[in-house]
């Protein structure tokens, strides 16, 4: 299953590891590169010097491509640039905002730019800018969401733009490889599916708070500050919604919201913490080496187009 995608970052299947903050290590980054997708390190707000080393351990665990996602949202973001730069990262994601600014310096050095994108406008800046990609997220991803759904959202922007698609938000196997591709996405990014991989090094309780939930299991908080974020519903997120329904200001909300996500991801505490996941948490069944995760959604997107064709063949000449 080769796309444009593949030629453009010189992996085998254009499958793409979400960057999640204190989820995506070097470990599963280089399990997934090494299995022929793109891993990468999620950077959110990682003091620069460990995002360096997680760098720096993700080329001695794999000679294979790999990326880093930068969160736009981090105080210190600018070092975390510097950081990626110096560290010649050969693919930058980036996230909750617009990386305008730096675009040029990663173009410069050969770092592939690759921005989420929550909708057309954006898609068509980006282009403009200069990256070689867009991510474009739906509503049923974990974490900082858009408003559109991926059904929605990326047959407008594939219409919108020339370069590479990559479909996210909603996708954890083979089917949602094929209805991506159908949509006319060039490849998709994954997230949920490996904070179940057996490399994630995330706190044993998320992934099984990821393997319990179910379809209607997750919830969007925090619209009222701007930055909404899809999590698993917990008593953290009851006290969000009550704080917001009791007209919390923007700064209390964001205040009581620190940290909250690393409580969750390296402490474990699945009631006070933050469990970002996506509305496909419900899919998730069990936790496999993530080689076993891409080869299998690889094998089922195949099959599945396979059999879409036979469909076509048996119908009527219309
Ligand atoms: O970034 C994500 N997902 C994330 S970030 C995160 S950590 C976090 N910290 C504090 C508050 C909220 C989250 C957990 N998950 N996904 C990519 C994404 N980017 N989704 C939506 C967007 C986005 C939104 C607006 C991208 C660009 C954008 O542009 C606005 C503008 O500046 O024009």
């Amino acid at each position: 299953m080769r796309t444009r995608l593949c030629e453009l970052l010189e992996i085998e299947h254009p499958i793409i590891q979400g960057g999640m903050a204190w989820v995506s290590t070097a470990e599963l980054v280089a399990a997934v590169s090494n299995a022929g997708g793109l891993g990468i390190i999620g950077a959110g707000h990682m003091p620069t010097d460990i995002l360096r080393e997680e760098i720096r351990r993700t080329k001695e665990l794999t000679n294979k491509p790999f990326g880093v996602n930068l969160m736009l949202l981090t105080p210190h973001i600018n070092e975390l640039i510097e950081v990626t730069l110096e560290e010649r990262v050969p693919v930058i994601t980036t996230g909750a905002g617009n990386p305008g600014s730096f675009i040029g310096r990663f173009k410069e050095i050969g770092t592939k730019v690759i921005p989420v994108i929550p909708s057309v406008a954006l898609a068509l800046r980006m282009e403009k800018a200069g990256v070689d990609a867009v991510i474009a997220e739906g509503t049923e991803s974990g974490g900082h969401v858009g408003e559109l759904t991926t059904m929605a959202l990326v047959p407008q922007v594939v219409d919108a733009v020339n370069i590479p698609v990559i479909a996210a938000g909603g996708i954890a196997d083979g089917r949602g490889i094929a209805a991506s591709l159908a949509l006319g996405a060039s490849g998709v990014q994954i997230g949920t599916r490996f904070v179940c991989a057996t490399e994630c090094t995330v706190h044993e309780n998320y992934k099984q708070k990821v393997l319990a939930a179910k379809d209607r299991d997750t919830t969007v908080t925090g619209r009222t500050t701007g930055h909404p974020a899809r999590v698993i519903k917990n008593k953290l997120s009851r006290e969000f919604d009550r704080m917001e329904k009791d007209g919390a200001s923007v700064e209390e909300l964001e205040q009581f919201g620190l940290g909250k996500l690393r409580l969750a991801a390296k402490d474990g505490d699945m009631e006070q913490g933050s469990v970002m996941a996506g509305q496909i948490a419900g899919l998730v069944k069990d936790i496999k080496p993530a080689a076993e995760i891409i080869h299998e959604m690889v094998k089922e997107a195949k099959d599945v187009i396979g059999k879409l064709q036979e469909v076509v063949l048996q119908s009527n000449p219309v």
